[in-house]
């Protein structure tokens, strides 16, 4: 005998019945869930079949029925399904999610970084590309095509490192070498500075190291004079420094250049009043510079009737200190976390 159909009432009933009675605790659950009650292939979809083919009265009665086990059916599940969610990122924290958070200990970079940057900002806006070149160097290339005659005793002041099994190497006491070899190898005009470390053979000190950092700057082209050499140390100064400083050029002498300069700032503590940052004349060193000597630009290849240049170089750790007022230049190798931290990238 044929089992009598139930009234789609009594099954719209039973399946609310087991939808409520459903529990979601596992993705799976969710799953089966989902093929019972929501599948084009599931309970419901069926129901909706036999309304179709019912009277219009009972479509009237139980139309709104079944469509709001459709929408219970529906939000159980997203409500499951978020559930889930939220445990599975739950499960990702451990201990106890009360307890403040612990400090996210990010870097800082070194200061020297920070400096050497800002100085590649200044100048690349001047026109000035970066140019890098070999920390170990043959004597030719630090030396000698630097006008150093070879028993100039600046190249005992330089207090270089040599290599003892080969004296023509030695560690680079300038980023002066780059410069050279960008003149040997390519056309004036050029405008380029070189950052890098350098080495010289000192007592480390307060105010001395084995090694530090240097920026080189070069601009050679026709026409370039004493007053453009002014100009942009005038203008890196006030850039790097603030505004209102002031430089002044002192006469000097370097093998290299002819005539050189030293370049002094206004200090930055005193204002030019005196104080003893500045050992009370009010101004403070941050450079050396110069017209690059004609017998340089020959040792390049560079005919120094038509082509005439301007030169300087300077420490970073020197202007990294003036900027930060730093007192001791051992502070910048000795990794203290103390006072690396302490400094933050100024956009
Ligand atoms: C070439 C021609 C000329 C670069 C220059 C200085 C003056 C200078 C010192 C500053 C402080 C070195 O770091 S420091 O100890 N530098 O005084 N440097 S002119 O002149 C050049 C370089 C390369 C081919």
């Amino acid at each position: 005998m044929r089992k009598p159909e139930r009234p789609m009432e009594d099954k719209i009933k039973a399946i609310e019945a087991r939808i409520h009675a459903f529990a979601i605790q596992t993705r799976e659950h969710l799953e089966e869930f989902r093929l019972q009650f929501i599948s084009k292939k599931g309970e419901l979809t069926s129901l909706f079949d036999e309304l179709k083919v019912a009277s219009a009265e009972q479509k009237k009665l139980l139309g709104k029925a079944l469509n709001d086990l459709k929408k219970l059916s529906e939000e159980k599940f997203k409500t499951g399904q978020d559930q889930l969610e939220s445990a599975a990122v739950g499960q990702s924290f451990e201990g106890d999610l009360t307890l403040p958070p612990i400090p996210n200990k990010i870097g800082s970079q070194h200061p020297l970084s920070l400096t050497r940057y800002r100085i590649i900002e200044i100048f690349e806006r001047l026109g000035f590309n970066v140019e890098d070149g070999p920390e170990i160097e043959d004597d030719w290339h630090n030396f000698t095509a630097l006008n150093f005659p070879e028993n100039h005793p600046a190249r005992e002041m330089q207090d270089t490192f040599f290599v003892e099994k080969n004296p023509d190497v030695l560690l680079r006491t300038h980023t002066s070498n780059v410069q050279i070899r960008l003149m040997k190898n390519r056309k004036p005009p050029f405008r380029a500075i070189m950052p890098g470390r350098v080495y010289r053979n000192e007592a480390i000190s307060a105010r001395a190291h084995c090694f530090f950092h240097q920026v080189e700057g070069l601009y050679v082209d026709t026409n370039v004079g004493f007053a453009d050499l002014k100009q942009a140390l005038y203008h890196f100064a006030k850039e790097m420094f603030g505004k209102e400083t002031k430089i002044r050029l002192r006469p000097s002498f370097f093998p290299f250049t002819e005539p050189s300069a030293e370049i002094d700032i206004s200090c930055l503590i005193c204002h030019g009043k005196g104080c003893n940052v500045c050992k009370y004349s009010g101004w403070v060193e941050i450079a050396g510079s110069g017209m690059v000597h004609p017998n340089v630009l020959r040792n390049c290849g560079i005919d120094p009737d038509v082509y005439t240049g301007f030169a300087f170089g300077m420490g970073i750790e020197r202007i990294t200190m003036l900027r930060y007022s730093i007192n001791d230049l051992r502070l910048f190798s000795e990794n203290d976390i103390r006072f690396l931290k302490q400094f933050k990238a100024v956009m």
